[in-house]
């Protein structure tokens, strides 16, 4: 059963508004009701639980902030991050679905796209009829995209489409695709190809040890024909799905808290009630150190994820401040999950708790939306003025 208790050390619930204590604890409900008794199975079958799209909707996690006139469900910005705390709370590969459906997929239409595409989109993909994917990653451009090849060129009436994506949650399922080209100058745009347009494909990429529970694939454009409405025209250039991974990772910072949460309540409760040497192993000081560091770093990040979330709100956060909260909330929560499973010993192996789990999901946490090295390289380039990308 799913007695999750969720930690608050320093009583961050004081600095929540009563819309963000309902929408919190309503993901908290259906987490532990929908998505805790599915997602061990979902994940050693490496099946994506599709079952559970129509409650996602429900909870508000497609679209938290995009306004209700278009299907969203018009929250703030703290609203979105415990949304994604909770589920990721559950498991990291549902949050991925639910972050790439609405900071990577309705919000570039939603800044981007014409009133005709918000219309078309937005209010399916809030409901989970339609479900979308990103394309940004290309096999020989991950860390850095703006030497991406896929391009596009101009044919009269359409736009033809060539190259490949890598690595795209979402994309075995989606029934459409945000897709960042070239035109024939080399300027990056965003196109909705759809699923279904001749010479576009979607394989599986299997095998994964981390999100499992999550479906990745490739994109494959092959000569696709896209009609040119399609092409989002208000913003070009890398800054446009720059600033949609703004809006994914500052979600992700707050989910990484959700799954470290989960690993140290579990650890806790273990640790309390599992005897060795005639007392609870809670009793001995090297266990205490892990859980009180736990605790700490947990508490750490609440902080930085709630500050983050006020400066957004105020549409002040930097990109730069968005890294380094992306950055030390995955670390905090992949280290508290290696510290967690090992406080359960050998049952901490096991799929009967969810520690193991979150811990490979991390794996690919720590490495997408901009890699650990990436988000130190950017806060040493605010700092410094001087990028050492290159
Ligand atoms: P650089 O020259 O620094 O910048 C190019 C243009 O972009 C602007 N910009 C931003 N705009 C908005 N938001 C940001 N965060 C921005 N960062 C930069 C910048 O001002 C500039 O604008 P302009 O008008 O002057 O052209 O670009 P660079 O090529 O040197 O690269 C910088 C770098 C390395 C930081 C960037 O490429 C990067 O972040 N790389 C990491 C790639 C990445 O994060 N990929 C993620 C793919 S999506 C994904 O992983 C989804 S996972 C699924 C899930 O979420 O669950
Ligand atoms: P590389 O860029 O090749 O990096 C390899 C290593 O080199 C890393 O450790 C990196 O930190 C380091 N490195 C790179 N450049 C530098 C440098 N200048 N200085 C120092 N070190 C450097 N992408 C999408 O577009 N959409 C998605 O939906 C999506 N979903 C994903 C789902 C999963 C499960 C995974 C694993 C990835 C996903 N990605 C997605 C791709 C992800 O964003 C990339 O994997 C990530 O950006 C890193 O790119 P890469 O894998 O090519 O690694």
């Amino acid at each position: 059963t799913d007695n999750f208790q969720a930690p608050d050390y320093y009583n961050i619930d004081e600095l929540l508004s009563d819309e963000h204590k309902i929408v919190r604890d309503a993901a908290r409900e259906w987490v532990k009701r929908e998505v805790s008794p599915i997602i061990e199975d979902a994940a050693q079958k490496a099946e994506f639980p599709k079952s559970i799209i129509g409650g996602l909707a429900e909870i508000g996690a497609f679209g938290p902030y995009i306004p209700e006139e278009y299907g969203g469900a018009g929250l703030d910005q703290i609203s979105y991050g415990l949304i994604m705390q909770e589920i990721e709370r559950g498991d990291s590969g549902v949050r991925s679905t639910a972050s790439v459906q609405s900071s990577l997929v309705m919000y570039p239409i939603y800044k981007y796209g014409t009133e005709e595409q918000r219309k078309k989109y937005l209010p399916k993909l809030a409901s989970g009829e339609f479900m979308g994917c990103f394309g940004l990653t290309e096999p020989d451009h991950g860390s850095n995209p703006g030497g991406m090849t896929t391009n596009f060129k101009d044919k009269g009436d359409h736009y033809l489409l060539n190259g490949a994506k890598m690595w795209i949650s979402n994309a075995p399922f989606a029934d459409l695709a945000i897709v960042w080209a070239k035109d024939e100058n080399g300027r990056i745009h965003g196109l909705i190809v759809e699923r279904g347009m001749e010479g576009f494909s979607t394989p599986e990429t299997h095998n994964k040890w981390s999100l499992r529970a999550s479906a990745t694939g490739e994109l494959i454009f092959d000569n696709v024909k896209v009609p040119k409405e399609n092409l989002m025209p208000n913003k070009s250039g890398l800054g446009a799905p720059l600033g949609c991974l703004d809006s994914a990772r500052y979600g992700i910072a707050w989910g990484a808290i959700g799954a470290a949460m989960d690993c140290y309540d579990t650890a806790l409760r273990y640790a309390k009630e599992r005897i060795q040497f005639d007392k609870p192993i809670a009793g001995t000081q090297l266990q205490q150190k892990k859980l009180a560091e736990m605790i700490t770093e947990i508490t750490k990040a609440q902080l930085m994820a709630w500050r983050l979330g006020v400066l957004r709100n105020e549409e002040k956060a930097t990109s730069a401040q968005i890294s380094m909260a992306k950055r030390n909330n995955v670390e905090m929560a992949i280290n508290i999950a290696r510290e967690a499973r090992q406080i359960l010993g050998g049952m901490g192996i096991t799929g009967e708790y969810s520690i193991m789990r979150h811990m490979m999901n991390l794996e690919s946490v720590i490495t997408y939306e901009g890699t650990h090295d990436i988000h130190l390289l950017i806060t040493g380039m605010d700092i410094t003025g001087i990028p050492a990308f290159q």
